[in-house]
């Protein structure tokens, strides 16, 4: 026995050597590679699962990969937000390295950064990927396809995926149609449903290879919305919960249904033994649904639910409750059965153990170490399970760092570092800085050289990336109050606006309608605004109305915008009468207008002319536009 471990443990070494020089296993080294399954829920709180004792949740299929695998105590999102703990968990990297650090929904990843997917994909595996991606929007260097996937389907930016009835999902940066959808939180077509078949379809097409397939599933994230014809949602409707906490558990429950049906088809295709699954969440708990007496959350993801013991904080900080989260694998045969481990360790992890049971060497830049030894047992691992020296995160000026049982965490800028030893002060309550000034300068000296400024990929096509954003709400957002009552135009020693065409305008702002034909349409809810988007219109700004024909004109009208808005609204001005409309010559009359939305007029000495120039010196509150609901010209 001894002899045959020693004669592997020189066969490993060897073929370490051989793959330090190479950069790859040789292939006849290479122990069975499984096939990867890796689902991470979106928001799935640490204690959200019926085998952590929540009497909320009904978790049976997660709850037997649990009790056939390893769940991990002290495994650790990369970050506590979406983007940036995805983008973590695809590259290898921890918080201070990465290029997506911002939460903004589609920050892109560089032309050719390493990911899981590249990496496997070298090895010889099919890469797929279903549900939220977060590390590039359409138009981006970052959109999944460029970075190791052979398909990807669902979101690309976060925003896009608060919806779960949008008109379309993204495959493979192209728009797949769901039909009978319009955005918002009704529609005909659920878009999990749609994704996670297609994630079904992947593992089926590519039973006889080795594939990833990466399920970073939308459920429970919000907007918290499940079909009611979802047998999930039958186990919760009736429960006297607010509805939106209902919706989440029912959206928990129909998540574990869906790792069973993976785990089904893994036994069907006779995949079971050679698949390792990962289940976990993303980033921390949030505290949804608060009440009164509630306020860790209707359903408390960090709340313990014997002791009632807390995790600090929540998703968005660095606390423990930003950082815990659910993490089991499974993988029948290899994994001991019903194992806890303490390990310590975090989303960078993930990309060199998976290389290392794919037999791929992953890049030399990367923050993490592989837990191999930890899965599958340090004998057959062949060597001892290496210890991180000191975990890092940083997220919109926090910092954290964890250094064994010490915690240091920075929660602001303009705050000073808190030191916890988690050994004894879990839920992070008392603040030992002072007591161990060695330990935390030691922690803060790693903090500085973990960080590096953040270096962002680019957009070559921002229009596609903002319709998918957009899509969101497709054109199911409620539509703006109208406005209440609005002053009228007299119509009284008016030249009848019906005659009124638009000769000229200096600028009008197109982007949201606000045209400069509004300004004589007979309707005071309508008004026209000088351009501010795409390049700023400055004063002075001119309106010239073509009357049809020749008349005597006495006079102007002015109607201010209507809404509760005064930008534009006209201060100092100049009318002008021409028969010619490219000639004004000088000004038939000045005014200053007051602030009021009711009409003012300015007059003038009776004038000949077919052309009207209204123009805007100033502004009422001295900025840079003008904007009118209506101009009339007084006059016969
Ligand atoms: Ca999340
Ligand atoms: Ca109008």
């Amino acid at each position: 026995m001894a002899c045959s471990r020693r004669r592997f443990l020189r066969h490993v070494a060897g073929c370490r050597a051989l793959a330090a020089a190479t950069g790859a296993w040789p292939a006849a080294a290479r122990r069975r590679r499984p096939n990867i399954v890796y689902v991470m829920s979106d928001e799935l709180g640490y204690y959200e699962l019926s085998c952590m004792g929540h009497p909320h949740f009904t978790t049976p299929n997660v709850d037997r990969l649990a009790a056939e695998g390893v769940r991990f105590t002290q495994a650790l999102a990369g970050s506590s937000v979406c983007a940036p703990t995805r983008c973590c968990l695809m590259t290898g990297k921890h918080s201070g390295h990465t290029s997506v650090r911002k939460n903004d929904g589609g920050t892109p990843l560089r032309e050719g950064e390493e990911t899981v997917a590249s990496v496997l994909t070298r090895a010889g595996y099919a890469c797929g990927g279903f549900g939220k991606w977060g590390c590039g929007g359409r138009g981006s260097t970052g959109v999944p396809e460029k970075h190791g996937f052979d398909l990807f389907v669902g979101y690309y930016d976060q925003v896009h995926a608060h919806s779960y009835y949008p008109a379309y999902i993204v495959r493979n940066s192209d728009e797949l149609a769901l039909p009978g959808n319009r955005g918002g939180r009704t529609g005909k077509t659920y878009s999990h449903y749609v994704i996670f078949d297609e994630a079904l379809k992947f593992i089926r097409a590519h039973r006889d290879k080795p594939f990833f397939c990466y399920l970073p599933v939308t459920p429970p994230h919000g907007m918290h919305d499940i079909p009611e014809s979802d047998p999930s949602w039958a186990l919760y409707k009736d429960k006297p919960w607010p509805a939106d906490a209902k919706a989440y558990a029912a959206m928990v429950n129909m998540v574990d249904r869906q790792v069973g049906q993976v785990l089904g088809l893994l036994k069907e295709l006779g995949l079971d033994r050679d698949t390792i699954v990962f289940f976990c969440g993303d980033n921390g708990g949030h505290d949804y649904f608060r009440t009164k007496d509630r306020p860790r959350g209707f359903h408390g993801p960090n709340v313990h639910p014997k002791t009632g013991k807390a995790f600090r904080g929540q998703k968005g900080n660095l606390y423990e409750g930003g950082l815990r989260i659910p993490m089991i694998a499974w993988w029948p045969g290899k994994i001991q059965p019903g194992r806890v481990s303490d390990l310590l360790w975090y989303f960078p992890d993930v990309l060199p153990t998976l290389a290392e049971l794919a037999g791929a060497a992953p890049p030399k830049d990367i923050d993490g170490i592989s837990i191999v030894p930890e899965l599958l047992g340090e004998a057959a691992a062949g060597r001892k399970q290496p210890q991180h020296e000191f975990l890092y995160w940083e997220l919109s000026g926090q910092t954290a760092v964890r250094m064994g049982h010490w915690k240091a965490v920075l929660p602001r800028r303009s705050k000073q570092w808190e030191l916890y030893d988690l050994r004894t002060d879990l839920e992070e309550s008392t603040n030992v800085a002072a007591q161990h000034p060695d330990v935390l300068a030691r922690m803060k000296a790693l903090a500085q050289q973990a960080h590096e400024p953040a270096r962002e990929g680019v957009f070559h096509d921002r229009a596609i990336h903002e319709r998918d954003r957009r899509a969101k709400w497709g054109d199911t957002r409620p539509a703006r109050p109208r406005l209440g009552k609005v002053n009228p135009m007299p119509q009284k020693g008016l030249i009848p606006p019906k005659g009124y065409k638009l000769a000229r305008a200096s600028s009008e702002s197109r982007s949201n309608r606000k045209l400069a034909k509004n300004a004589f349409d007979g309707d005071p809810r309508t008004w026209w605004h000088t351009r501010f988007a795409d390049g700023l219109e400055k004063h002075p700004h001119e309106l010239v109305i073509d009357l049809g024909a020749n008349h005597t004109v006495r006079g102007l009208r002015y109607l201010a915008r209507q809404d509760q808005g005064w930008n534009g609204a006209i201060k100092d001005c100049e009318l002008y009468v021409s028969s010619d409309p490219k000639q004004f010559g000088e000004p038939v009359a000045k005014a200053t207008f007051r602030k009021v939305k009711t009409a003012q007029d300015l007059k003038c000495p009776p004038t000949r002319g077919r052309y009207v120039l209204l123009r805007a010196l100033s502004e009422i509150n001295g900025g840079p536009w003008a904007s009118a609901a209506e101009v009339g010209v007084i006059g016969d």
